[in-house]
């Protein structure tokens, strides 16, 4: 079984019930100009995720790991759409520079070019942060058998968090890679890390993308 030296110890996973997951790599987060940017927010902090991922992305599916993407996004009519989270959003739905902040069909809700998903690949919609609330990938997993998932993407203290903390809570064993995670706050994205593999692991494992890479040749 191929093992990871990681943070709080070695991860050992069977590929044929592992996912790689890959959280949110939409053009709205990442493209300069576009909406993250517009927020204030220095998009290179997410875009150096891009090389060590799609590093990643090509090993998990060489080794014929399950890869499913997944997009943060609302219906045009945004009835998906929390008030509570609109109030606090209030660019959500409007007209940027990519098309409608974050709304399904529209180009800066898609994923980058650089990992468009492939033929076959699942991509889960998802209104919220967490990537099980309002979704199928439960059952996505469960028809797979899928007990582990290697997490990636963006931004790691709100919808990365959010997803881990929901999967440990369902069973599944968490590893998180350092270098294909990105928050817009170096502060955040150290802590939050950190705060993963604290107290023996408590939601899940950190390695970075080489470790996993060799444990998959
Ligand atoms: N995907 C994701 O993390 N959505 C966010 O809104 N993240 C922020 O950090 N704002």
């Amino acid at each position: 079984m191929p093992t990871v030296e990681a943070d709080p110890g070695p991860f050992s996973f069977a590929p044929e019930s592992t996912a790689l997951l890959v959280i949110d790599m939409q053009r709205d987060f990442l493209l300069p100009g576009g909406f993250g940017e517009s927020l204030g927010n220095d998009v290179a902090q997410l875009r150096c995720t891009i090389e060590p991922l799609t590093a990643l992305l090509a090993a998990g599916r060489a080794a014929g790991l399950k890869i499913i993407h997944t997009r943060e996004g609302h219906l045009p009519d945004l009835s998906d759409c929390p008030p509570a989270k609109l109030r606090r959003g209030p660019m959500i739905g409007k007209e940027g520079p990519f098309g409608r902040i974050l709304i399904r069909g529209e180009y800066g809700h898609d994923i980058i070019d650089e990992l468009r998903p492939e033929a076959g690949e699942p991509v889960v919609d998802k209104p919220g942060k967490g990537a099980f609330y309002a979704t199928d990938l439960s059952k996505i997993l469960d028809n797979d058998g899928i007990k582990s998932l290697i997490v990636t993407g963006v931004t790691t203290e709100v919808c990365v968090h959010t997803t881990v903390r929901e999967a440990n809570d369902r069973g599944y064993e968490c590893l998180v890679i350092k270098d294909c995670v990105g928050s817009y706050f170096p502060e955040f994205q150290r802590v939050g890390l950190r705060m993963i593999a604290a107290q023996g692991g408590i939601f899940g494992w950190v390695a970075d993308s080489p470790a996993v890479i060799a444990a998959l040749q």
